[in-house]
């Protein structure tokens, strides 16, 4: 509490005082943990709350049985590993699609096909368990999201996963070489030469921990790199990386397919945090997408042991000369967080975190000083304006407004970027905070509809509160995040509701329902071990191994049973042949860990070693009929 009373509501406080936080507050912001007084008690109960665009008393996010919402939401599930799919404005969780952790409903890392996509060690055993879900964008075309892909990463064992938007399916899994603490990606929003490629084929991907090398067990940090990288949309292969000095943290895109920029922390290199902290000023790193190729194709690259990426050289000292660099170094205010493109395609914003402070970047200018034209590249700052304490992560409306998180200060600002602009060129009374609105708590991630695109529609905010405290009903010592809804579609912002999530998601898109055509069928020939034909099924043995094939059809699997013998190693294969909607049929073998979901259509496999003697009643786990529970099948293991 005590570093929190150091630093009063930016309200009450004269900001020009707290220019920089000083170091005692630091304590707290290093702990990130800083906790309010009292929560701010006059806050209307979001039923009475006005609705975007309704009546006064509605309230837009409470929708009546049966209605659709009009936005879906994907959040990253952080390190549940998973990603989260919610509807707006209601905030109801819809779906979680496993990606990087194993998921007991799916049977996500049980599947043979999932094992597959999550990547197994040479036994078939699962490579990782654990992974840490923060960043998650989808893929552009003519600068709005075109509902083929999401990406997200995991920090813990720098992998990018692949999300289908048509199943809602993780279908692909890169592990990044040589980077850990692979934090911020972002897909580009078309390519910078060829005119015809107007959508995302790369995503960027920045790390964030500087390491050996190769990694060595080097002691000497000053002999540590990062590297940002690229990974291919389509193959999910990683192109190139790019070795730079300083570290990578969140990554954004220009529209026009040319810049990608990281913010940067740790220009100092240190490898304590107290070294992290000690300039003053870190770094907006920019990325000159077509030279860096250009540079790869021309064989000016190198490898690091233990891959074949072409690593081209981005640092300081490699790019001094403005008309053959690769990379920009723009020097922003202390440990910035967030890097974010506004809609109109004009600005990169950085925000502060340490410093209290909005760093505006003019795009235009970095491409004249990549072309020589500007002499000081300093000058593409275009303001750089106080906002209020621990600024995290910025959204857009669409109408010229930008919304930062406070973390210290538990508040959303939003503030007009062009009147920002006017202010930092000297005209004071360019007012640039539009508003302010008190959050609950501690918010760090924010996003509005369609933020990140060309179509910014300004109706809803999400902010992804760290702290929830009092909001929710106590269960115990782990507390829910709050993620409040906010209507943004007036002047002032106006609280619409709390919604719980389970821990821990970090960054979020929200976009229209239209954008995206779910299949809720599949077809027979996504799947090459599909059985089309009940009568397909059976045992097969080869020597020891042995092949099941099953089919579903509510309310039967097409055996009634089938014969092992102790020792085989069994491959079971099941296609549900039903084609229903919504009629997803489970199979789980007693004492073999093995429960899988099929959907309408979809084939899955298990492979596993029938180790005992037995009767097995192999049964159907989920829902799908009123014989459910009839719905079952005798494994019989014999000696
Ligand atoms: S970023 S620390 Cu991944 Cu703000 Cu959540
Ligand atoms: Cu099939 Cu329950
Ligand atoms: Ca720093």
């Amino acid at each position: 509490m005590s570093q929190d009373k150091q630093v009063k509501p930016a309200a009450e406080a004269g900001i020009g005082r707290r220019r920089f936080i000083n170091s005692a507050a630091l304590v707290g912001v290093a702990g990130l943990a800083a906790c309010t007084d009292k929560p701010t008690s006059a806050f209307a109960p979001a039923a009475s709350a006005p609705a975007a665009g309704g009546k006064s008393g509605d309230n837009a996010t409470h929708l009546k049985p049966g209605e659709l919402d009009t936005y879906y939401g994907l959040w990253s599930g952080g390190h549940t590993g998973d990603m989260r799919v919610l509807g707006l404005p209601s905030g109801r969780e819809i779906h979680r699609i496993p990606c990087f952790v194993p998921d007991a409903l799916v049977g996500w890392g049980i599947t043979n096909e999932s094992k597959k996509v999550m990547g197994t060690k040479a036994d078939g055993s699962l490579r990782y368990t654990v992974g840490d879900s923060h960043h998650t964008h989808a893929s552009y075309k003519d600068g709005n999201y075109d509902g083929r892909y999401a990406w997200i990463n995991d920090k813990i064992n720098s992998r990018i996963a692949r999300i289908r938007l048509d199943y809602f399916v993780c279908d692909k899994i890169t592990e990044l070489p040589n980077v850990q603490g692979f934090h911020g990606i972002f897909p580009d929003k078309r390519d910078p030469v060829d005119e015809k490629i107007n959508y995302t084929t790369r995503v960027f991907c920045g790390g964030e921990f500087s390491i050996p090398l190769p990694n060595t067990a080097t002691e000497d940090a000053s002999k540590y790199r990062s590297l940002f990288s690229c990974v291919d949309a389509e193959s999910m292969e990683v192109r190139w990386q790019v070795q730079i000095d300083g570290n990578c943290d969140l990554v954004a895109t220009s529209y026009d397919g040319k810049l990608a920029a990281v913010n940067q922390y740790n220009t100092e290199m240190g490898a304590k945090y107290e070294d992290m902290m000690s300039a003053e000023r870190d770094a907006c790193l920019f990325f000159n997408v077509a030279r860096i190729e250009a540079a790869v194709k021309a064989g000016k690259f190198k490898t690091i042991a233990g891959s074949k990426v072409p690593v081209v050289d981005g640092t300081h000292e490699a790019n001094k000369d403005p008309k053959t660099a690769l990379t920009a170094y723009v020097s922003v205010p202390k440990n910035p967080h967030g890097v974010n493109a506004s809609p109109d395609g004009k600005y990169f914003i950085c925000a502060g975190k340490l410093s209290p402070t909005g760093t505006v970047i003019e795009l235009a200018k970095v491409l004249d000083w990549f072309e020589g034209k500007l002499e000081k590249l300093d000058s593409v700052i275009v303001a750089e304006v106080e906002l209020g304490l621990g600024p995290l992560h910025t959204a857009f409306d669409g109408r010229g407004n930008a919304y930062t998180t406070l973390f210290l200060d538990s508040q959303v600002v939003k503030w007009n970027v062009e009147a920002a602009i006017k202010f930092h060129k000297g005209d004071k009374s360019a007012k640039y905070v539009v508003d302010r609105l008190d959050v609950h708590y501690q918010p760090g991630h924010i996003n509005a509809s369609q933020s990140e695109t060309k179509a910014a529609d300004g109706k809803y905010l999400a902010v992804g509160c760290k702290f929830s405290k009092d909001r929710f009903l106590p269960v115990g010592p782990l507390h829910p995040e709050n993620e409040q809804l906010v209507d943004i579609s007036g002047e002032k912002m106006v609280l619409l509701a709390d919604h719980p999530v389970r821990g821990e998601p970090h960054d979020f898109i929200i976009f229209k329902r239209d954008l995206v055509r779910p299949k809720q069928v599949y077809t027979l020939d996504e799947f090459p071990l599909a059985i089309k034909d009940p009568k397909e099924s059976g045992v097969f043995r080869n020597g020891r191994k042995v092949t099941v094939k099953l089919t579903s059809q509510a309310p039967a699997f097409s055996m009634r049973e089938f014969k092992l013998k102790k020792g085989d190693e069994v491959t079971l294969i099941l296609t549900n042949l039903d084609k229903i909607e919504d009629l997803t049929h489970g199979f789980a073998i007693p004492n073999h860990n093995v429960n899988f979901i099929v959907n309408p259509l979809e084939t899955a496999s298990v492979t596993f070693v029938a180790d005992k003697v037995g009767v097995f009643w192999c049964y159907c786990t989920h829902f799908c009929h009123a014989l459910h529970l009839e719905m079952r099948t005798r494994m019989i293991v014999e000696a």
